[in-house]
């Protein structure tokens, strides 16, 4: 096989796997009650970074987004949540 050919088989296999990671993927959005303060909504945003599996987390105002891994559980989101004080009262 030319080295031509195998990089272009390993390029296609390395591409293969990134769109795997991405379509394990999903999106969570909660609304979160209980948040006072303009230091609650970075308080939120860290203890649902800190949930195994999530990817990123984004708290704006009473809303936070959740880009996490198809293992996570919402329930891990909600606990998580509950954790650092605060309560989930939607979740879509
Ligand atoms: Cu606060």
């Amino acid at each position: 096989m030319q080295k031509q050919q195998l990089m272009a088989i390993v390029g296609a296999l390395a591409l293969a796997l990134s769109t795997t990671a991405w379509a394990g993927e999903r999106t969570v959005n909660l609304k979160v009650d209980g948040m006072s303060c303009a230091m609650c909504a970075p308080a939120a945003r860290k203890a649902l970074e800190k949930v195994s599996g999530v990817k990123s987390a984004k708290v704006e105002g009473d809303r936070a987004t959740v880009v996490a891994g198809e293992q996570v559980q919402n329930a891990d989101l909600v606990k998580a949540i509950a954790g650092a004080g605060f309560s989930v009262t939607g979740v879509n």
